[in-house]
């Protein structure tokens, strides 16, 4: 197969929008591999019975048709400037990732474009493209091709861009050089993220147990939830709003230049607009935002937890 030199793809991947991009080989680190076979063995992926399914993929990249050589990992930021002036007048709290466009289909759209220019110049060379879609260890690609390190909180972090952004990878068959940079671990001595989260969910630095976090109850779990959602109507932003790599980001002004993720009309509406909105209203908002992975059901259900904090 084709060696090709990585600064095509990476001035590619630039020139379409793309805020983090890096290439790595497609081998999961041993350490890597441990980790994730003891949170499967652990059960800390809560309701996410999918979760452990396919891990030969995960692991290992068989059976997706071809045997990928190389992986791309392109990040997107997903933070607007106004989203803090938008959500303040409100006492639920939504998490910045889904207050925009289906980051599915703007990653998507996105890293089309870019098979698309690899494909015209390496017509034989296979690609696919995963944003969430595929079953790999996102985070673990995009420290290995230089992205950022892993923080206790579990996020992958970017020491200038922080951590509110999104990944995808494309894989190939293609043989891309490229130099490894990793970026050392910054978290040091900090443990804000551990202290701040209300649930417990970070029970350990860099291990999470997805059961608990409200992440996972507020959209996973599709029953209703006892516990308290401490004001989140849908995902939480806790552990990566008081993390100092995101304050500093923050500070340096690396929002996102994405209008797709620009706050959302319906956060024009009052509170109890919002959380009295009708079903049909609900399924126009949902259907082009990450809200989509819920029913009308389940926000209600989380509506009523909200009311009853
Ligand atoms: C399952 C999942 C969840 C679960 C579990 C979260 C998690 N941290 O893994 C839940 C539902 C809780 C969740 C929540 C969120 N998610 Co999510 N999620 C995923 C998904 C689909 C898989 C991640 C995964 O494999 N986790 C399993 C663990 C084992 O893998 P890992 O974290 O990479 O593990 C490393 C370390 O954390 C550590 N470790 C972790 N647990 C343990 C346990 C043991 C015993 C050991 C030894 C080690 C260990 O070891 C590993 C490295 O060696 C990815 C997409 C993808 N395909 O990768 C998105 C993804 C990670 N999520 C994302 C986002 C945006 C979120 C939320 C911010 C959404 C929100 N606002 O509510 C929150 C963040 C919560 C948090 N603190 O992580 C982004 C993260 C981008 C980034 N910059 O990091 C991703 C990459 C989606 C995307 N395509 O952009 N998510
Ligand atoms: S997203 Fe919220 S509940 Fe989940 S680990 Fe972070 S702070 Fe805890
Ligand atoms: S809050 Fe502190 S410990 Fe947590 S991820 Fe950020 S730097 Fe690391």
């Amino acid at each position: 197969m084709n060696e090709i030199s990585s600064d095509f793809f990476l001035i590619e991947a630039e020139k379409i929008g793309f805020d983090l991009y890096g290439i790595t080989e497609a081998v999961i680190p041993p350490d890597d591999r441990k980790n994730i076979e003891s949170w499967v063995d652990q059960k800390l992926f809560g309701v996410m019975n999918w979760y452990p399914d396919r891990q030969e993929i995960r692991l290992d990249f068989k059976n997706l048709g071809f045997t990928p050589k190389s992986i791309l990992v392109l990040g997107v930021l997903y933070n607007p400037f106004n989203y803090k002036s938008y959500m303040e007048k409100f006492n639920f709290k939504f998490s910045k990732y889904a207050i925009g466009e289906d980051y599915h289909k703007v990653l998507r759209r996105m890293g089309k474009k870019l098979i698309q220019i690899f494909q015209d110049k390496h017509p034989q060379a296979k690609f696919r493209q995963g944003v969430d879609s595929l079953p790999l260890p996102e985070k673990i690609l995009g420290r290995e091709s230089g992205l950022g390190w892993i923080g206790k909180n579990t996020c992958l972090i970017h020491p200038q861009k922080g951590s509110f952004f999104f990944l995808s990878v494309i894989l190939t068959d293609l043989e891309i050089h490229h130099t490894k940079e990793i970026t050392p671990d910054r978290c040091g001595t900090c443990n804000e993220c551990i202290d701040a989260c209300p649930t417990g969910a970070i029970f350990e630095p860099y291990k999470i147990n997805a059961g608990l976090c409200i992440s996972h109850n507020t959209i996973e779990n599709k029953e209703p939830i006892k516990s308290s959602n401490y004001h989140w109507l849908y995902g939480c932003d806790i552990c990566q709003d008081v993390c100092p790599w995101n304050e500093k980001a923050i500070r340096k002004e690396m929002f996102t230049g994405k209008e797709e993720f620009s706050v959302s009309k319906i956060f024009e509406k009052s509170e109890e607009e919002i959380l009295n909105l009708p079903e049909f209203e609900f399924n126009e908002w949902k259907k082009n935002t990450a809200l989509n992975r819920i029913s009308y059901e389940k926000f209600q259900d989380n509506v009523n937890n909200y009311r009853n904090e």
